[in-house]
Parts: C-alpha cells; sequence; structure tokens
C-alpha cells in the first residue's frame, strides 16, 4: 500500500516549485474542512437552500456559499495567491496588495450541489493560472485559455474524499486518510482507455441535440444490432465531479453537447473552472477533450463564466463524435 502522500509527492515533483506547492497544500488542507461539513450533512446544519442566487442564476446551497467561502480565506492567506474566480462570484476577487503574487486560481467550491440534500458525490474543482504580471488583477487577468494552466484537479466528496491532481505531467489521486488528517496517493497514473462501452449524458434532453450527438447516441444505443456491433452502458449521476472521477477511472465518454433549446448559449458547462481543468486532466490522463469540433483547451476566453459544450474521455470515442460534428 503506497505510503506516498500529497505533502512528500509535491516535495518530490519538480514541477510543484515552493510557491506552487504552498498552494496546493492550502486547498487539500480546505478541502479537508470542506470533507468535514459535507460529510456532516443535516446534523451539521448545512443543507439546503440558502435563499440567494448566483450570477448563474442558480439558487446556491448553504454548503456552496460556506466552501466558497472557505477556499477563498484559505487560498487568500498563502501569500503566492494574486487572484480568484469562482462559480459564486459575479467577478474575480483580487486579493489587497497581492497583485505581484505568482498565482491565480479559479474554482467550482462545490459542483453538483444539487445533490448535496440526497447524499450523492459532489466535488470542488480548481484550476491554476500564472499571474499574467500586468498589474491590478481583473476579470481579464483570468482570460487565458486551457493550455496555460499550471496544474488542475478536483476532490470529490464521495464514500471516500479523493483528491485528483495534474501538474502537466500525469495524473495522480490520493485518498484522504482522515485519522492521519493527510492525502495518501492511491493511484500514480490515471489513465483514460481509448475504447469505453459507457457513457454519460442527460438523455432528458434527446429531443434538443443537433444531428451529431442524435446520431452518435442513436449507434450506442442500438448496440449490437447496430454499426457499433457493441452494446454499451449508461451512467448519468450528475455531477461532473464525479462522472469524470468515473471515467478517469475506468473510462468513458462524458457529454453535455451544446442543444436546441438556446441557439445563443454554447452549453451548460463553465469553460474556465470546469470544462478546462477537467479538460487538463483527461488529456493528461490520455483522453480527449472537445466542445464539438474543437479541443476545448484551445478555446480562447472572452468571459469568465462563459460557458462550452463538453465531449471528453475515451479518446477513440471522442474523436468519434467530434468527425460526426466536422463532417
Ligand atoms: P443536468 C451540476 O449542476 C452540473 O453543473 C454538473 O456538475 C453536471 O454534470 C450537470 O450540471 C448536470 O446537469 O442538466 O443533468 O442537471
Amino acid at each position: 500500500m503506497s505510503t506516498t502522500t500529497l505533502s512528500a509527492y509535491l516535495a518530490q515533483n519538480q514541477a510543484a516549485n515552493p510557491a506552487l506547492t504552498t498552494l496546493l497544500e492550502a486547498i487539500a488542507a480546505v478541502s479537508q474542512d470542506i470533507s468535514a461539513a459535507v460529510h456532516k450533512g443535516a446534523l451539521g446544519g448545512v443543507l439546503g437552500s440558502a435563499e440567494t442566487e448566483n450570477v448563474q442564476g442558480e439558487t446556491q446551497k448553504k454548503l456552496d456559499i460556506i466552501a466558497n467561502d472557505m477556499l477563498l480565506e484559505a487560498l487568500a492567506r498563502t501569500g503566492v495567491v494574486a487572484g480568484m474566480a469562482s462559480e459564486e462570484l459575479d467577478d474575480c476577487s483580487p486579493v489587497p496588495g497581492q497583485a505581484d503574487k505568482p498565482y491565480l486560481v479559479l474554482f467550482d467550491p462545490l459542483d453538483g450541489s444539487s445533490n448535496i440534500d440526497v447524499n450523492v458525490s459532489i466535488g470542488t474543482i480548481f484550476s491554476v493560472l500564472n499571474n499574467p504580471g500586468t498589474g491590478e488583477i481583473t476579470n481579464a487577468s483570468f482570460l487565458q485559455n486551457g493550455r496555460k494552466q499550471v496544474a488542475a484537479g478536483y476532490v470529490v466528496y464521495g464514500p471516500q474524499t479523493s483528491l485528483v491532481l495534474t501538474l502537466g505531467q500525469g495524473v495522480c489521486a490520493f485518498t484522504l486518510d482522515r485519522e492521519a488528517g493527510q492525502y495518501v496517493m492511491t493511484t500514480e497514473s490515471m489513465q483514460v482507455p481509448a475504447d469505453t462501452k459507457e457513457f454519460a449524458i442527460n438523455m432528458s434532453n434527446q429531443r434538443h441535440w443537433y444531428p451529431p450527438v442524435q446520431q452518435y447516441i442513436a449507434e450506442l444505443l442500438a448496440g449490437k444490432t447496430g454499426v457499433r456491433e457493441k452494446d454499451f452502458n449508461m451512467r448519468w449521476i450528475a455531477s461532473m465531479v464525479a462522472d469524470v472521477h468515473r471515467v478517469l477511472t475506468r473510462g468513458g465518454i462524458f457529454m453535455y453537447p451544446k442543444d436546441l433549446r438556446d441557439p445563443n448559449k454554447p452549453g451548460k458547462l463553465r469553460l474556465m473552472y470546469e470544462a478546462n481543468p477537467m479538460s487538463f486532466l483527461i488529456e493528461q490522463a490520455g483522453g480527449q477533450s472537445y466542445d464539438a469540433a474543437t479541443r476545448i483547451m484551445d478555446i480562447e476566453p472572452t468571459d469568465l463564466h462563459q460557458r462550452c459544450a463538453v465531449m471528453l474521455g475515451s479518446a477513440n470515442e471522442v474523436e468519434r463524435v467530434a468527425r460526426y460534428h466536422a463532417g
């Protein structure tokens, strides 16, 4: 059994310089507090709605706000973060007096929070960018494409609390040892198999999909009797962190496509703090991540909260769907 802790991994990994190590250790530490609050659930009086809305127009859960505040406070204290952006905040949050510090952090503090009240896995997603060094930190400081990410990861609060991380040299997974109060490496190198029999999509939107997605999913549903000549299985947890963790662990394709409900809306998921960090992880694990026919990490952002379509996971499946869109 591995005894490599997150701290030891960061100390050994040359991509993790001291400032980045400080940042990631802070995320790991605060995620333990978020995990404790999540796992306390109703006993902690933290379930239910906060009776407020975020910039997305979504009703905020109490835990959304608690997790957001914890991350803002923990990262501001590190002395290496110049500013933060969050799904829960309209604009970025510059750290006073720290505009020259090396890093920017974007996060979705508690993704999938609609699952909180029904005890289904949720998670924190984070993305680390270099401070562009152009003076005052504004929303524009964060508008860097996904290839510019220095590190990315998530913490999934499920049967185990696991932290999955990439520094651009592969993907490793750590499991929280609550008694010891530390993360221990449990997977040294996560790999997404190129092929899969498992797809994840919200089938209730089927009548709204564009033809390439209609064709692709129809072929999967036809199974052995159709052109794919094999049966497929479906999963949809409605918690991106949990669905992506399954894809990183055993393969699959996760899809949230653009659809006809609002042709001006490129998709539901957010580019900067959901699609980009997850795409970095998936590509580092040998998978692919497209919005339709374009690699997500090549999208040049124009807004902190812009949305995009997402199709990520097993390379051969994602490339097939991208071909259907291109064709
Ligand atoms: P739907 C959670 O609200 C989220 O942002 C992702 O975590 C998840 O994959 C998706 O939305 C679920 O969306 O439309 O199926 O509820």
